[in-house]
């Protein structure tokens, strides 16, 4: 069974937890596929029954699965009721680790389940999830089933369609968004610091490449006009000028099929996951700014997801000084880079700090102020009063900008921080024709 056909089926959510045994204590979470094994065959319903109502497993596992705790204890009874007594279980394949946080992880199994006489009942093999919680005390652990439908596994990549974008699943958690007064190269904009709980979703692995985007274009046969900023083009002064012969397959610089697609506006990118819906029956769409800086951020506090510095190992940016490409070491490249260049973050993703800048779903706020904390995108039009270094703003409606995040390749290190905001258009541009090629995006995907 293709991982891409797995589906944590929440309500049907069958469960054991299990003390793990002194021995078990500094076991790696792979080990606990053993002990789940052995203790769902010795039938031990008091151990079980008692630890159903162990909060201290339970909340953290409803986090990580976004399903709520009522249903998975009503259907452990269930399930085990009319499976335990008769089978004795094996696992079947090779066990899949991922972490998720320093607390918790996952294990993913396959569990055979055999008769008395030891013969296999295929009808009721399952692949299985262990979420394993680390306490005080060692690691103890969850467990349910996963089944033949839409992946829903945190960590999991699936794709839609062949030429939709690869797909990783975003486990639901909360996290703080913004910045610390003391972060270097901070902006007011990215507070005040708040709370934001995100819903389980799925983002793109990478930026949206310019090949998907062709195959769109040509699909659609759409129309794309002609005109872009930042295209690095030789003649094109100053840089930020539009370069009247620039798209997003004639820049001043090389590019191929696998490097993001740039010169795209907002419009086009709301065009774009409009199609892939279409195409899919999937809900895509933008990420939400909170979402975004949620999957960026991958459970870190730092700067960036990989340290307190940045560092050419982990991002394509620029120079120290704004606003030039650098290559150097890793980063090999003064423009854009193919996606998927650099290592990822924990939560699997590529290039979300550096490279290209993503359009995300949100209108235009200077601080978070009032924005939702759920997770959804902040869409409220408002007539802007700005000072100071926005001041040109004022009278303009909030929605005629939308939020940019990640940085670029021309971008100094402060501007690829995970926290750090940006906004397009740019002055003397609007929404609907504000092209650069320093900005791209990144597609979402919300489950059903
Ligand atoms: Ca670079």
């Amino acid at each position: 069974m293709p991982q891409s056909m797995w589906k944590v089926l929440a309500p049907l959510f069958l469960s054991i937890c299990l003390p793990v045994s002194s021995s078990a204590q500094s076991a790696s979470p792979e080990a606990i596929v053993g002990d789940f094994v052995k203790a769902w065959n010795s039938h031990d319903m008091k151990a079980l029954d008692r630890l159903l109502t162990d909060d201290a497993i339970w909340v953290p596992v409803a986090e990580v699965i976004d399903e709520g705790r009522g249903n998975i204890v009503k259907d452990f009874g269930e399930a085990h009721t009319t499976w335990a007594k008769i089978t004795t279980v094996v696992p079947t394949s090779a066990t899949k680790v991922r972490t998720l946080r320093a607390d918790i992880a996952v294990v993913l199994f396959h569990l055979g389940f055999l008769d008395k006489q030891g013969n296999r009942i295929p009808d009721i093999d399952r692949a299985m999830l262990i979420v394993a919680v680390k306490q005080s005390d060692g690691w103890r652990i969850a467990v349910g089933q996963i089944t033949k439908q839409s992946p829903r596994l945190p960590g999991q990549t699936f794709r839609d369609c062949a030429e939709c974008p690869e797909m990783v699943v975003i486990p639901a958690g909360s996290f703080t968004m913004g910045s610390p007064a003391s972060e270097p190269g901070r902006h007011d904009e990215e507070g005040p610091q708040r709370q934001v709980s995100v819903r389980q979703f799925a983002a793109g692995k990478f930026d949206v490449t310019r090949g998907q985007w062709a195959a769109f274009v040509s699909a659609t046969n759409r129309e794309m006009p002609w005109g872009c900023v930042w295209t690095g083009r030789s003649g094109i002064k100053p840089p930020w000028a539009t370069d009247p012969d620039g798209s997003w397959r004639n820049l001043g610089f090389s590019q191929d099929d696998s490097h993001p697609v740039v010169c795209v506006t907002w419009n086009d990118a709301q065009d774009y996951v409009r199609w892939l819906s279409q195409r899919t029956g999937r809900k895509y769409r933008l990420l939400s700014e909170s979402e975004w800086e949620y999957a960026a951020r991958a459970g870190t506090t730092t700067p960036y997801p990989w340290g307190s510095s940045a560092s050419h190992d982990y991002a394509n940016y620029g120079a120290d000084a704004c606003c030039s490409g650098l290559a150097s070491g890793r980063d090999q490249w003064v423009n854009t880079s193919p996606v998927g260049s650099f290592p990822p973050n924990a939560f699997g993703l590529y290039d979300m700090n550096g490279n290209v800048l993503q359009w995300v779903q949100d209108c235009f706020a200077s601080s978070y102020s009032g924005l939702p904390r759920d997770g959804s995108a902040y869409e409220t039009v408002v007539q802007l009063q700005m000072a100071g270094r926005f001041s040109a703003m004022t009278g303009t409606s909030s929605c005629s900008y939308r939020m940019l995040r990640g940085g670029d390749s021309g971008d100094p290190p402060k501007m690829i921080r995970s926290a750090y905001r940006n906004f397009g258009p740019g002055p003397g541009a609007t929404l609907q024709d504000y092209r650069s090629g320093g900005v791209g995006f990144r597609v979402a995907r919300t489950f059903d």
